[in-house]
């Protein structure tokens, strides 16, 4: 199903831009994260008291908070913005002693892009990075669907600099089948996409098959182009557990700024 397509395996300046300007589908990197740990890691996750489940649809459960939930209603973004910093560091002891996964690339990144990677500040306000899901084993896939927050937040001075927007997963357990990450090179306008609209993605009727499908190992980093279209294939035979970070691109000469 892969139809050509542009890869990178190393984290590099070059290759952070080049996805951010879609000259790359994406990046690949494996493993990024000691296999061996991700399987304690996700028992850890269903006894904290961070682990919200969901009843329905093919997510079993989150731990974290997600910026999305908060583009319609003020409440919702001033808890958001609330708890960020406690959450960050509740985040963080899930996986002491091992250093999480986002911290882990976020540090990379703060090392390697020449101005440096940072949790995102809209407004003076911290945003929090890091959102772990869980897909239920037998569920079905998710929308397809383009995460460009330009859409939603187009007031917040950090977000009219972004020029692109990236998505980080790192993979903490894949089942046996199912489960992957479809790619699509398409970008609809905001327009299209309404036109399209279901949920939080769009409907999957009358879209041409995806150029790309990939099924990452546990540990694995990927990192996408999220203003392009793209969903996850439902698991099959075991739960599909993942932490996300968006990273907002505004050239290379601003820092890059993570949040989920
Ligand atoms: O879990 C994944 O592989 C991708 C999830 C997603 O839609 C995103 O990171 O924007
Ligand atoms: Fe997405």
């Amino acid at each position: 199903m892969i139809n050509e397509a542009r890869i990178s395996t190393s984290l590099t300046p070059e290759s952070i831009a080049d996805l951010a300007l879609g000259k790359l589908d994406y990046i690949h990197i494996t493993p990024f994260y000691p296999q061996e740990i991700c399987n304690s890691i996700v028992e850890r996750f269903s006894k904290s008291d961070l682990y919200i489940s969901y009843t329905e649809g093919p997510m079993q459960a989150k731990l974290g908070q997600q910026l999305y939930w908060g583009y319609d209603s003020p409440e919702i973004m001033e808890r958001y913005y609330k708890n960020a910093p406690a959450l960050m560091r509740r985040m963080r002891e899930l996986y002491s002693p091992y250093i999480s996964p986002i911290d882990k690339l976020r540090l990379e990144l703060d090392d390697l892009w020449p101005h440096g990677a940072t949790l995102a500040c809209f407004e003076g306000k911290k945003l929090s990075a890091g959102l772990v899901r869980i897909l239920r084993d037998g569920g079905g896939p998710g929308e397809p669907h383009q995460d460009n927050l330009g859409w939603h937040m187009p007031d917040i001075d950090t977000v009219k600099g972004f020029t692109g927007q990236i998505g980080a997963n790192i993979y903490l357990a894949m089942p046996p089948s199912g489960g992957e990450l479809q790619l699509w090179r398409k970008m609809f306008t905001k327009e299209e996409n309404d036109a399209r609209a279901k949920s939080y993605g769009i409907k999957a009727e009358g879209l041409p098959p995806p150029d790309i499908s990939l099924s990452p190992e546990v540990g694995d980093l990927v990192l996408f182009n999220t203003r392009r279209l793209h969903c996850i294939n439902g698991a099959r035979g075991g739960i599909r557990v993942s932490v996300a970070s968006f990273i907002g691109f505004s050239g290379t000469e601003k820092p890059l700024m993570f949040w989920s």
